[in-house]
């Protein structure tokens, strides 16, 4: 058999090849499975060693000329494509950019952010701390006592190790530990010690879930000391909070007894609100007809054992603190009902509920509107 002049066809095919299809269909006629030139290379093994030395070169030299010249024209009419292509080509400067896709802010970092601002405006600072934690911090500081049941093991979750202090670690169940961590430093740095206003918004972790609950959820407290603070700078500051923050000025508060371990006296703290077309609406008196009171946070005068804590004299520092749940509040402001959906990462809710970076809320975006 002359290989040579298979060979010279199978070059002259390739170059009259009219697109890369028909090179396509060559290929797999000469080289493919069921091909020429690979039907040829099986015949070498019926031959005797002799035929095979002086037949198999020629056979390989006709398979490598033929795989080389296919390669070759393939990227030759590749590339006269797309010189085509770029000569006819053009792109319309003056068109509108196609629209990338944008991500919008969470209402609870929405929530953060105005916390931040309207607290600023009041002279508090933004403080944070770790949100793994020692149990002093988390409750000896706070005099919450062994026996206390917010230690038991079904509120908290627990690391199983403990410190290099031997202390139990465990995720924070408020950001009461930052206020005390803020204390302490406050006094290491100046051993006259306060005044300190600050707010301590973040994360914490409670061994809880149902439709109002997630094991995670958001907390901004707040802790006042200073010389001769007492309720009524606790009252006022909440007012104030509350009013910017609902952005109304018909916001009443009713303080109520209550019980927490940091604070003496405690005072849980409702707000008025109207039902209007089914909806309660945040204003007014809760006791005028058709208004009620709903609990809205606990807060109270700073228990002289945890200004103690704080490295502080009780006898010359008194304080006010409070705490509030950030996504309770966001939900009342902005409407939306089911806590469980804040932490799902759906991108469908949060394009519904979420903020452009560049908005400022306002109250038409929904305020007052969750039960
Ligand atoms: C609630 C009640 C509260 C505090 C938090 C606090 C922190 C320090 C000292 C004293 Cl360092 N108190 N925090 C006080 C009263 C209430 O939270 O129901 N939060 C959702």
């Amino acid at each position: 058999m002359d290989y040579a002049a298979t060979l010279e066809q199978a070059l002259a095919r390739i170059a009259n090849a009219a697109d890369l299809d028909a090179l396509e269909q060559l290929r797999v006629e000469l080289l493919g499975k069921q091909g020429s030139i690979s039907g040829l290379m099986k015949t070498l093994g019926g031959m005797s060693p002799e035929d095979r030395q002086t037949v198999g070169p020629q056979i390989q030299g006709l398979r490598e000329g033929a795989t080389s010249a296919l390669t070759a024209r393939k990227a030759a009419m590749e590339s006269a494509a797309l010189e085509a292509r770029l000569a006819t080509e053009s792109i319309d400067l003056t068109l509108p950019a196609p629209s990338a896709p944008r991500g919008t802010v969470h209402p609870v970092s929405q929530v953060l952010d105005e916390l931040a601002e309207i607290f600023a405006d009041m002279g508090f600072a933004v403080a944070t701390g770790p949100e793994i934690e020692d149990d002093w911090h988390n409750f000896t500081a706070l005099n919450i006592p062994e026996s206390h049941p917010a230690r038991a093991m079904h509120d908290t979750f627990y690391f199983p190790d403990k410190d290099a202090e031997g202390r139990s670690m465990l995720l924070r169940t408020h950001t009461s530990p930052v206020q005390i961590r803020t204390m302490l430093d406050v006094v290491k740095a100046n051993p006259g010690g306060a005044p300190i206003r600050i707010i301590a918004p973040g994360r914490v972790y409670r061994s809880d879930s149902d439709a109002t609950h997630t094991p995670m959820f958001h907390q901004v407290e707040g802790l006042v000391i200073d010389k001769g603070i007492h309720l009524g700078h606790l009252k006022w500051t909440l007012e104030t909070f509350l009013k910017a923050f609902f952005e109304r000025d018909d916001i009443v508060l009713r303080l109520r007894p209550s019980y927490f371990p940091f604070t003496e006296p405690s005072v849980e703290v409702d707000v008025g609100f109207a039902i209007v077309n089914g909806k309660r609406v945040l204003g007014g008196s809760g006791d005028a007809p058709g208004h009620g009171w709903m609990e809205l946070l606990g807060s109270g005068m700073v228990n002289h054992h945890v200004i103690r804590a704080g490295g502080l004299d009780p006898d010359e520092w008194q304080g006010f603190a409070f705490g509030i749940g950030v996504d309770r509040i966001a939900m009342l402001k902005y409407g939306m009902d089911d806590l469980r959906a804040f932490f799902d990462g759906d991108a469908r809710w949060l394009a519904h509920y979420g903020f452009s970076a560049h908005d400022a809320p306002t109250l038409s975006a929904g305020v007052g509107t969750a039960a």
